[in-house]
């Protein structure tokens, strides 16, 4: 049993992973329960996830999330959600119970709506705090403003089972119907039941480029840790990109041995725990690095 999640603000679900997978519980109800509390508190939203979350540039919150369990073809995310504050939990029903992997926009609420999901006003989901922020963004006619959380979740369960999950609000006034890597498959997230999984966070509209989720399971499946795979990934870009300055992607990675793993371009801490720990701790990567010290 293990997780690890992205960013600090990922510690409570990172702990609730924690006793629920002591408890005995499924993976991929660990990652949708843990995700859910998380995009429905409104002091999260300033990182850039469900309700409290930054709106697009007229003003309306649109979510991104998907889950991806480790058996074959069992993937489901929604885009440009409006109204749900809990999109992570939408995305799982698309996997359960739509043909379809991937809703977006009015396709995706309708969707949410007719399994029994509310769909709020747009003011449910603004905090205070993003409100003020977009008043200043209308009245300062500033752009879209690059910075990046995310919040990605990996959990691994007593029976073998891994489950990754990844939620946002997306880049902070964004053009409505911009999404970013987060609910795309082998770029926010993968996983493979046989090797492991990863999740992305950053700057979506670059790290969608790169497929690097995938990219980091795929190192792992030819027997790198998870900490080699994304460090090589992340070296991979930078070779890519030749020069320029490497845009924000933080990368985390777990495998089947519970072994965690992570890189980044920028400071990014993240926040994990194994089997055998006693509670959940926080790594801080400072820019361009990786640990691997969590093997
Ligand atoms: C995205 N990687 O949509 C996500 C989340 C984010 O600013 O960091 N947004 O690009």
């Amino acid at each position: 049993m293990a997780a690890v999640g992205t960013w600090s603000f990922s510690h409570p679900a990172v702990e609730r992973t924690m006793f629920m997978l002591l408890a005995g519980q499924n993976a991929t109800d660990v990652v949708e329960t843990a995700m859910s509390e998380v995009e429905d508190d409104v002091k999260t939203g300033r990182h850039i996830v469900g309700r409290g979350g930054y709106p697009n540039f007229k003003g309306v919150v649109e979510c991104d999330a998907a889950i991806m369990e480790g058996l074959p073809g069992r993937f489901g995310a929604v885009a440009a959600l409006r109204g749900i504050a809990q999109p992570c939990r939408v995305a799982r029903k698309v996997m359960d119970r739509s043909p379809h992997s991937l809703l977006v926009g009015e396709g995706a609420e309708s969707f949410a709506q007719e399994l029994g999901f509310i769909s709020e006003p747009n003011e449910n989901m603004l905090s205070d705090h993003t409100a003020a922020a977009y008043q200043d963004f209308l009245e300062k006619n500033k752009s879209v403003i690059s910075w990046h959380d995310t919040l990605g979740l990996i959990a691994l369960d007593l029976s073998g089972n891994i489950t990754v999950g990844v939620s946002t609000s997306g880049a902070p006034f964004k053009s409505p119907g911009r999404v970013g890597d987060s609910p795309l498959p082998g770029c926010g997230l993968y996983a493979d039941h046989t090797v492991g999984a990863a999740a992305a966070t950053g700057d979506g509209d670059k790290i969608m480029c790169y497929c690097p989720s995938f990219h980091v399971v795929q190192l792992m499946r030819q027997g790198s840790s998870p900490n080699e795979a994304c460090q090589a990934v992340l070296a991979d870009i930078q070779r890519r990109i030749s020069g320029d300055t490497c845009f924000e992607i933080g990368l985390i990675a777990l495998n089947m041995k519970g072994e965690v793993g992570a890189a980044s371009s920028v400071e990014f801490p993240y926040t994990f725990w194994k089997q055998g720990m006693g509670s959940v701790e926080k790594q801080v990567l400072n820019q361009a690095s990786s640990d691997n010290s969590k093997n």
